[in-house]
């Protein structure tokens, strides 16, 4: 099975250079593209970087949704929905407020997590049964939690390619705060794993970009020890 992920092309502010756009790349598709790549042929195009190939004929597409994209995801998946093809929207956005999107704009909304969910996005389509909405379980543990695929980047189209994720959510919840949204759980990942994601990149600056770095202090002084040896320059959001 195709499956071609797309991040839609941002919406920049006033204040914004073109560099804003090429920051870094986006961790959840490579996250949904390493829960599925054993069984799919994945694609990942960022519109931010390149014109998206409007000439393909995937089995299906999925987008990535942030707030401020949500009009040119609509665009998006109506090109392709136009030829057939099966359209499902994820991320923060979808998660946080799947009720703000226009019902009959994509054929399926991913809310939450994609390790809980692909899976059997991927069964549905094998049997031509997608549904209209997936919404993710709990995960039980950090390690349900699965790594990006790093080896998908092309290092020369970011700024920054060195960002990593130790946890997921917060265990605040302000209200102002997607963080609030019920179906965020604050989780921290198996610190093996996050270890082989810095080996991974290959570099000494790693940038962790979660919400909250201290959220479980005891995890964070954990961590904090293990990556001592590597002798890292590091920051925390
Ligand atoms: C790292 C980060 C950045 C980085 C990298 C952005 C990038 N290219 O991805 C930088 C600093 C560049 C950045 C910039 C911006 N960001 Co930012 N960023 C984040 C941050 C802190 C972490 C995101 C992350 O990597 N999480 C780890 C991944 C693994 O988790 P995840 O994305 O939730 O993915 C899981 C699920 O959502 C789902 N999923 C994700 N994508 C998809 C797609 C499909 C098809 C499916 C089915 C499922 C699915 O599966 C994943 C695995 O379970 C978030 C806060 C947050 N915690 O989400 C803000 C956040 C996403 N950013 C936000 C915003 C607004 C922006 C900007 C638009 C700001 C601006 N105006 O300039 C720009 C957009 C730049 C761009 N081109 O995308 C907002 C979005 C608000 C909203 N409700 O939509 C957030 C939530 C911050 C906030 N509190 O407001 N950002
Ligand atoms: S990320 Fe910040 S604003 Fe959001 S819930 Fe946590 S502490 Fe509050």
């Amino acid at each position: 099975m195709k499956v071609k992920l797309i991040q839609p092309r941002m919406l920049k502010r006033p204040m914004d250079t073109d560099l804003k756009i090429r920051m870094s790349p986006h961790l959840g598709l490579l996250t949904v593209a390493n829960i599925i790549r054993h069984d799919c042929e994945v694609t990942i195009e960022n519109e931010n970087i390149r014109p998206i190939d409007f000439d393909d004929v995937p089995d299906l597409v999925g987008i990535a949704v942030t707030v401020d994209v949500l009009p040119r995801a609509i665009e998006i998946a109506s090109i392709y929905r136009q030829k057939g093809v099966k359209v499902i929207a994820g991320g923060i956005h979808i998660t946080t407020a799947s009720s703000s999107v226009p019902k009959d704009a994509f054929d399926s909304l991913c809310i939450g997590f994609a390790e809980n969910t692909w899976p059997q996005i991927i069964e549905d389509m094998k049997h031509n049964r997608l549904q209209s909405e997936y919404v993710s379980k709990s995960l039980t543990s950090g390690n349900d939690i699965v790594a990006p695929a790093y080896d998908m980047i092309d290092k020369t189209d970011y700024l920054w390619y060195n960002v990593v994720s130790t946890s997921r959510s917060c265990p605040h919840k302000c209200d102002f705060c997607y963080n609030s949204s019920g179906t965020h759980q604050y989780i921290n990942r198996n610190i093996d794993d996050v270890l082989a994601d810095i080996k991974s990149l290959g570099t000494k600056h790693i940038m962790f970009i979660d919400d909250n770095f201290i959220g479980n202090i005891s995890w964070t002084k954990q961590f904090l020890e293990r990556i001592k040896p590597l002798k890292l320059n590091w920051n925390a959001a």
